[in-house]
């Protein structure tokens, strides 16, 4: 597949752009400087940034009422890899994929993890899922998974999260992430408090499972699919839990997963301030798990997460959490938003790194509440895409992505290399 990126193609695209983008650079460098900062710190540091790829999200999404399939549709875990390396291949800024189990289950993890080297992508965190029952399951997740009544159908859902561990290792993952749907639609359909001791219980189970330098992420959901109670329905329960657990625990922020309005950013605050954040879902909402292009809708939003990550960083250098695209593409081609999405995270990324800590402080210690927000809002309307197009020239990476991939006909070619299976259908579900 390389074959349609090879150095040829994208130097010529960025020797075509090189000469505005320098110009670009060197006028928001001059800027910059007369604020007393150093374009060329942040361009570097805008190379280090990377955010991982959702296997699922290569593939067009759809709601419980369609899917409108898209064309040239990866078929397969090998496919949806190849996908994966245009999009790392063009921004520089995704290396690595969370693979989703049984989804991905690979027939040859070691087969799985050379072809993804080849393609110059490791493996992030791997995805149990016992939120919907699989062929020839023996004990159904209907009334829950790792919380359900039904003994067999817990040791079932710990089984396949400790299966998804066995073939991560063999990936060279490092993580678990578990999220859970298990909950209750009606009042009293479940004692809620049995239902999160049951899940303890599992999750007991799955923790003794883990190699020692992984982590588990306990990804909290507000609702959906049980839309009266959840069990790890907010981030006090996933802190609880991940407490309860040990220290290889830690909770995850999926963006869309709060109620509307809520203050994320605070969360964020409060989870690094604990030791507790382990991770993110990025993406975009405007009323519920959305799972729209990162920044789409609320970038400031992610520029404040950004902000307090940037606070928690300079208070602890070793402080790390990972970061993940969680997102469903319904109406654009999925390549184009994953790669619209890792920039638009990278950009927050880099806009908290102009935010000025000393002034901002000085402005919070006076209680000055309209400097401090200016602050923040000074470094948030800077635009910083010359230093994002810099450090993808620089990481040999596309200038414009986007236009880059639109140019060499990818989709296209793959339209005629995976025809469209009748019916075809992916997970949908994200
Ligand atoms: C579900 O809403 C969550 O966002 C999970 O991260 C889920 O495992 C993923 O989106 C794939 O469905
Ligand atoms: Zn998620
Ligand atoms: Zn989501
Ligand atoms: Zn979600």
């Amino acid at each position: 597949m390389n074959k349609l990126f090879d150095r040829g193609q994208v130097e010529q695209h960025n020797a075509a752009l090189s000469a505005d983008i320098n110009a670009d650079f060197e006028a928001l460098g001059g800027m910059l400087a007369r604020r007393g900062q150093d374009i060329e710190k942040l361009t570097a540091l805008a190379q280090t940034f990377a955010v991982a790829l959702p296997s699922w999200g290569v593939g067009t999404g759809g709601t419980r009422f369609a899917r409108f399939p898209g064309k040239g549709e990866p078929r397969n875990v090998f496919e949806k890899l190849d996908d994966c390396a245009v999009i790392h291949r063009l921004t520089g800024v995704t290396p690595a994929v969370s693979l989703h189990f049984p989804w991905d289950k690979p027939t040859d993890a070691n087969e799985l993890r050379e072809y993804a080297a080849k393609l110059g992508l490791g493996f992030d965190s791997v995805n149990s899922n016992t939120f919907q029952d699989q062929a020839g399951q023996a004990h159904t997740y209907k009334y829950g998974s790792l919380t359900a009544q039904d003994a067999a159908a817990r040791a079932q859902a710990v089984a396949h999260n400790i299966e998804c561990i066995e073939i991560g290792k063999a990936l060279g993952s490092k993580g678990l992430t578990v999220w859970v749907g298990d909950g209750s639609n009606f009042p009293g359909q479940q004692n809620l408090r049995g239902a999160l001791e049951r899940y303890l219980d599992s999750m007991r189970g799955i923790y003794a499972a883990l190699p020692e330098d992984w982590l588990m992420y306990i990804e909290h959901k507000l609702f959906e699919p049980a839309f009266y109670a959840t069990t790890i329905a907010d981030w006090g329960t996933s802190f609880a839990c991940a407490t309860e657990l040990g220290p290889k625990a830690k909770c995850l922020v999926d963006l869309g997963h709060h109620a509307p309005n809520t203050n994320i950013e605070m969360i964020v605050a409060r989870l690094a301030q604990f030791g507790k954040l382990g991770g993110f879902h990025f993406n975009d909402s405007k009323y519920g798990d959305d799972d729209l292009d990162s920044g789409s809708i609320n970038p400031f939003q992610l520029f404040l997460i950004f902000n307090e990550l940037a606070d928690a960083s300079g208070r602890d250098a070793a402080f790390k959490p990972s970061y993940m695209l969680d997102q469903s593409h319904n109406v654009t081609d999925p390549i184009e938003s994953l790669m619209n999405s890792a920039v638009e995270v990278q950009r927050a990324f880099v806009q908290s790194a102009l935010v000025d800590r000393a002034t901002l402080a000085h402005y919070q210690g006076q209680n000055d509440a309209l400097q401090a927000a200016q602050a923040l809002k000074h470094a948030f309307r800077t635009d910083v895409s010359p230093i994002l197009a810099m450090a993808r020239l620089r990481s040999g990476a596309a200038a414009d992505p986007v236009a880059c991939y639109r140019a060499s006909g990818y989709r296209m070619a793959q339209a005629e290399l995976r025809p469209a299976r009748a019916g075809a259908s992916s997970s949908g579900i994200v």
